[in-house]
């Protein structure tokens, strides 16, 4: 049995990645399954689910991260058994999102090495699609619903991301501009991407 490939994408909100994913999953059919993180259907998810859509419910910065990236791990094994089965697998949002999120705070102590020390020993993607954007994205539908969706922590964001893979090299990632693309153009530019990952024999790697 082929292995299957671990997709990602990765990018600031509301720059398309969702939408893209789910065109990435319906092209590639049964032989695909598409993971959101976080993942807010588990018990931990709920208490990130809670802390992003309610200001009032407060945690220590340490606290959060720590919960997102064992979101992650308590669906390490889940990933794995899919791509054993040869299914692909579609990330939505991953380890990047962790570690650029939280050490935007600027907070003491909470540096990308910090931010990135418990993703240590997930599963490495074998393409990170990140979705760039100069322009930002408050205009789009939804913006502002969230914790973190404020212009002013985006370009944050967006700076650490920058930073982040300065610091944690990864030859599979690849930036896509999708400032003033339209959903089908963006499409049109990951899809040969896809295809190649797809078609291309790859060992297994971690973090
Ligand atoms: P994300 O998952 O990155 O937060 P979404 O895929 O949910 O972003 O898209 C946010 C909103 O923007 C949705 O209403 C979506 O239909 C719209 N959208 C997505 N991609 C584009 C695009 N390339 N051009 C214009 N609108 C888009
Ligand atoms: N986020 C997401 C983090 O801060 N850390 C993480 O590890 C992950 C996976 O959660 F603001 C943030 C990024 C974003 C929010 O939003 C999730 P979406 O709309 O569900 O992607
Ligand atoms: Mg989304």
């Amino acid at each position: 049995m082929v292995r299957g490939k671990l997709i990602l994408i990765e990018g600031l909100d509301r720059t398309g990645k969702s939408t893209q994913c789910e065109n990435v999953v319906n092209a590639l059919g049964n032989d695909a399954v598409l993971i959101k993180f976080p993942d807010r259907t588990t018990k931990i998810g709920q208490l990130i689910n809670q802390y992003l859509t309610d200001k009032d419910f407060e945690l220590p910065a340490q606290s959060i991260h720590l919960l997102f990236s064992a979101n992650r791990w308590e669906l390490k094994e889940e990933i794995h058994s899919m791509l054993k089965a040869g299914k692909h697998v579609v990330l939505d949002r991953y380890v990047y999102s962790g570690v650029a999120y939280s050490a935007a705070k600027g907070i003491q102590g909470m540096d990308i090495s910090w931010c990135f020390n418990p993703d240590k020993g997930l599963l490495k993607p074998d393409l990170t699609l990140f979705f760039s954007n100069s322009s930002n994205m408050r205009d789009r539908e939804g913006f502002g619903e969230e914790r973190y969706e404020k212009v002013e922590f985006q370009r944050q964001v967006r700076d650490t991301f920058f930073n982040v893979f300065d610091q944690i090299k990864d030859s599979n990632r690849i930036v896509i501009d999708v400032s003033d693309k339209s959903i089908d153009e963006v499409f049109s530019e990951i899809k040969p991407l896809i295809h190649d990952v797809i078609n291309k024999e790859l060992g297994e790697c971690v973090y």
